[in-house]
């Protein structure tokens, strides 16, 4: 049986995220152990995709079930990707899995008219839905599977438990993917986060945290810098120093060893030292992505995030003085925002001066109770599109503000935490940058990546801009950005 597993993007051909995906490889890394299963990646993150590259590798390859991987945000790609795969007319199995399709089985199976939605951690279910094909065994039964019978209709059978044993999983099947398409490796050392953030999706990362033992973390760092030769990597855990005794023993190790590995990671900003961001630093970390969120407390209140304002000005301070680049993510319009709270965090950004920041807009997400604050106990809404929702531009109105208000603050907000620096990189500083950019283009060969090292603030300014005027007239951007202007100077 061939089989291809394919993670979306948000649009296609973009190339705009280039972290191997790590959801696909775990899934493959299950079906090699079946025999006679010859499985193929794709990730049209990096992968050219048409109906025509499709449909050829289809009859190439001899596909019988494509597994595909998507969220939220990529929902506009799972359902052209499935119309073409459908369009070449092979009679083939398609499956879908992810948040998006975990948070609504049916309404995915009806929407992408697939033939069967895996809920949650897929690594088992979705082996044990290929035995079943190979052996023709129905899927009755089959826990964590919801699909369509040609004699019943939709079925959904019963959950199956979340793995608790990720220690026993083998390593993520990075070798099927091209790796040269990458600058990092992906890789996670526990699964789940016991906050509650009332914004963030924990259907399958759950409260109920997971972690793989230290031995196990360790000789798989060993197999990606010996066997695969890569020494990048992105620890996708959603709080790597949640037990610190742990993080510290696996610091240790990579410092004892003398493994030149280098890492970034995802944190939250309560409860780290000077201690152990300098030994982070040491083992090899280069950036920590926090999510600060808000600067304002009664939003900070509002989300639940269990961390106050002190926390994120101490650990984005302390990781400067570390070395570490530190990055703030942050967010503008929740449902309790007004003007003052969004100039709050927009100040409170300044005033911290991350090395990286992000304004994303609140995009209330399925299965979180920021969805049910907004949308009470239905499903689907009126008004809500998933094609729509990119998770940059706002996707409601608060009470008094307009999302097109919320997109003038996100604007705004990079104007004023990056304007003076983008000034000077591309002024005073304009000449040593470019010097610095030949150099790293001469030495890695690539332009891609090196121009945000180069000019770092001017890139994460221009890039994140264009996403409040991504679809809009020229005339229109410009009458945008006026209004941005206007808005900046009053901040
Ligand atoms: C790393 C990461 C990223 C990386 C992705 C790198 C990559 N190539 O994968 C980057 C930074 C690019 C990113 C971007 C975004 N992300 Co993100 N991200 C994560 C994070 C922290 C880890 C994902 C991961 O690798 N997990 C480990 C793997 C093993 O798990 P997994 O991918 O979930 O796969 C398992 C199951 O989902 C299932 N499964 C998945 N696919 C398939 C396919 C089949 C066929 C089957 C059977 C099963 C299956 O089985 C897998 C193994 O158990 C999660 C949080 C989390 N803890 O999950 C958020 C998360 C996935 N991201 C989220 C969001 C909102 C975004 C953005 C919209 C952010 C933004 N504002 O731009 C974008 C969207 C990008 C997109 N293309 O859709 C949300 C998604 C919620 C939703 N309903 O969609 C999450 C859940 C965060 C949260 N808790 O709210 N993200
Ligand atoms: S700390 Fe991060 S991962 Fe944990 S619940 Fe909050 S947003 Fe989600």
């Amino acid at each position: 049986m061939n089989i291809l597993l394919a993670n979306m993007p948000i649009e296609f051909n973009k190339r705009e995220n280039l972290e191997p995906p790590l959801g696909i490889c775990y899934i493959a890394s299950m079906l090699k152990k079946l025999s006679g299963v010859n499985i193929f990646l794709r990730d049209y993150e990096v992968n050219l995709f048409s109906e025509d590259i499709l449909g050829k590798e289809l009859e190439e390859l001899k596909i019988d079930v494509i597994g595909i991987s998507f969220r939220t945000a990529s929902f506009r790609s799972a359902k052209e990707f499935v119309k073409k795969a459908k369009n070449t007319g092979r009679d083939i199995f398609i499956a879908a899995g992810g948040h998006h399709a975990t948070a609504f089985p049916k309404e995915t199976l009806a929407a992408l008219n697939c033939n069967a939605v895996v809920v949650g951690e897929g690594e088992y279910t979705f082996k044990e839905l290929i035995e079943r094909l190979i052996g023709g065994i129905s899927l009755e039964g089959l826990k964590g599977l919801v699909y369509k019978s040609a004699e019943k209709g939709i079925i959904e059978n019963r959950v199956r438990p979340p793995i608790s044993d990720i220690d026993a999983l083998p390593w993520p099947a990075r070798e099927l993917l091209n790796l040269n398409e990458y600058n990092v490796i992906t890789f996670l050392t526990s699964r789940g986060c016991p906050f509650e953030c009332i914004y963030c999706d924990k259907s399958i990362s759950t409260r109920k945290v997971k972690f793989r033992s230290a031995g196990n973390i360790f000789s798989e760092i060993k197999h990606i810098a010996g066997r695969l030769n890569r020494n990048r990597l992105y620890i996708v855990d959603d709080h790597f120093f949640l037990k610190k005794n742990r993080t510290e023993h696996i610091l240790d190790k990579i410092i004892g060893e003398k493994l030149s590995i280098r890492w970034t990671c995802q944190a939250r900003v309560d409860g780290l030292s000077e201690n152990i961001l300098k030994k982070a630093k040491h083992a090899g970390c280069e950036q920590i992505m926090y999510g600060v969120e808000t600067g304002d407390q009664k939003e900070l209140e509002f989300i639940r995030k269990n961390a106050t304002l002190k926390d994120a000005e101490n650990a984005l301070r302390l990781t400067k003085k570390a070395g570490i680049t530190a990055r703030a993510n942050f967010m503008l319009g929740f449902p309790v925002s007004t003007e003052e709270s969004m100039r709050n965090t927009i100040n409170f950004a300044r005033k911290l001066n991350p090395d990286i920041v992000r304004f994303f807009a609140v995009s209330p997400l399925p299965n979180t109770d920021l969805w049910t604050h907004i949308y009470g106990c239905s499903r689907a809404p009126g008004g809500i599109k998933w094609e729509d929702m990119d998770f940059f531009k706002p996707s409601f109105d608060i009470a008094g503000i307009k999302r097109e208000k919320i997109s003038l603050y996100v604007s705004a907000a990079y104007w004023h935490v990056l304007g003076k620096s983008f000034l000077k990189e591309i002024s005073l500083y304009f000449f040593p940058n470019l010097m610095k950019l030949l150099y790293l283009i001469v030495k890695t060969g690539k332009i891609r990546g090196n121009i945000s090292k180069s000019f770092p603030r001017s890139v994460n300014l221009i890039l994140d801009n264009m996403h409040q005027v991504r679809g809009k007239r020229l005339s229109e951007a410009f009458n945008f950005l006026k209004k941005v202007y206007k808005l900046e100077k009053t901040l």
